[in-house]
């Protein structure tokens, strides 16, 4: 199956299948550097785009409220039973939508409106479903946050024991989409204990890392753990929520039908597909190269004069802090020039940033989707420098024509199937 089938499309909506066709050039011809995001497999692509779409499957394997799911039983038991081998998990809910309607079961199977949930502030690398003012979290709990530290940049694991000691939180949240640390999720859930709270853990951006035992697992220590299955995982966009057996029941019936009804049984033979993928041995083999590919460009923006928060990462992203080597450029000037140059990045707050989150101090930047393409450590190197010379140009029309260049010819050496 070649990347992007629109033959069908094109006979009845020209208009739709030249965007089609338009998006796979542009995947084809840029560096996707967006942490979250990733390239599926041809295999992935095909159960997305399958009659799964055309079933109602209301209800869990076995009970279901449609006839005729017979198939929709055997895919969703098999993303289930391969889930729970891939986590190490004792029941995983494969139906959520996406990560947020993940996070949202949680929320109502431990929590009443009111209660108080502690997690990591959205400004420090949290989520707008951990707490946000205007989604649902923030309009139905009492929220608190934790940060980094202003010292290392790091979770300070003793203030986060005080913020949990002084609020008493009924849910500690762990897990970020912009913290290049790894989180010590064992300590979490000891002040979890000390204070009486749940303990979910959400890994939506390391759960690739985390299969693969390349991150510590929350999995024997948190009471549940959620994930997106796009990101490091390689698989369709979508959400997973896993937890411990006395909590199996609850969690289901607040997926369906508490927060959805039916099922997307088509993003769910995908899931079962990725999974199945990333059981391989060399799914690991991949995993461990994002690592590698993450401290090379690391390694070469920091030799570039380029400030990175925390002075590094143990994950697959880097949040770059623009201000001492560019003070005038701002997160969002450097994401619109690399883009013209065929890099894809996205601005992102840093902790304590000055700046409002339009415009952003810095730019995070992650290394699944160049690792998939088959890129390594040299041509990490090439791209930091060309990020570099973007940025050190103030985006001078002439560097960035010099970088497209270079950037098209590397993407022609690292083709999309
Ligand atoms: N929006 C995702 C990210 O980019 O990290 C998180 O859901």
């Amino acid at each position: 199956m070649s990347f992007v089938a629109v033959d069908e499309i094109r006979k009845v909506d020209p208009e739709v299948a030249v965007l089609f066709e338009r998006e796979a050039d542009r995947q084809r011809n840029t560096i996707e550097l967006i942490a979250s995001e990733n390239h599926v497999s041809p295999a992935v692509l095909q159960a997305m785009g399958s009659i799964f779409t055309n079933k109602y499957a209301e209800g869990y394997p076995g009970k279901r409220y449609y006839g005729g799911c017979v198939n929709m039983d055997g895919v969703e038991s098999l993303a289930i039973e391969r889930a729970k081998k891939l986590f190490g998990c004792d029941h995983a809910n494969v139906q959520a939508h996406s990560g947020s309607q993940a996070n949202t079961a949680v929320y109502l199977a431990v929590l009443n409106p009111g209660d108080t949930i502690l997690s990591l502030d959205l400004s420090h690398g949290g989520h707008l479903s951990h707490g946000m003012k205007i989604n649902i979290t923030g309009l139905l709990y009492h929220i608190v946050h934790y940060g980094v530290s202003p010292k290392t940049f790091q979770f300070d694991m003793a203030e986060v024991r005080r913020l949990a000691i002084e609020h008493k939180p009924k849910l500690i949240l762990t897990g970020a989409s912009a913290y290049p640390r790894t989180i010590d999720f064992a300590k979490f859930t000891e002040i979890a204990k000390e204070v009486g709270a749940v303990h979910m853990a959400d890994i939506a951006h390391i759960a690739g890392l985390v299969a693969t035992g390349l991150h510590p697992s929350p999995i024997p220590v948190a009471e549940f753990v959620t994930t997106t299955t796009h990101k490091t995982l390689r698989g369709p966009r979508g959400g997973m929520t896993m937890c411990k057996a006395d909590f199996a029941k609850k969690l289901d019936s607040r997926m369906f039908p508490g927060i959805q009804g039916g099922p997307l049984m088509h993003v769910i033979a995908a899931k079962a597909v990725a999974f199945a993928e990333a059981l391989k041995p060399e799914f690991k083999t991949y995993q461990q190269q994002i690592l590698k590919n993450a401290q090379a460009l690391c390694e070469g923006l920091k030799s570039a004069g380029i400030h990175i928060v925390s002075g590094g990462t143990d994950n697959h992203l880097m949040l770059v802090d623009l201000r001492p080597s560019h003070p005038n450029v701002t997160g969002k000037a450097a994401e619109t020039w690399l883009e013209a140059a065929n890099i894809i990045t996205n601005k992102n707050m840093i902790p304590f940033d000055e700046r409002k989150p339009v415009e952003t101090s810095g730019l995070r930047l992650g290394t699944p989707a160049i690792t998939t393409r088959g890129m390594k450590e040299k041509e990490m190197k090439l791209i930091a420098q060309w990020i570099s010379a973007v940025l050190t140009n103030n985006g001078d029309a002439n560097v960035i024509e010099k970088t497209r260049h270079d950037v098209l010819g590397l993407c022609k050496q690292f083709p999309l199937p």
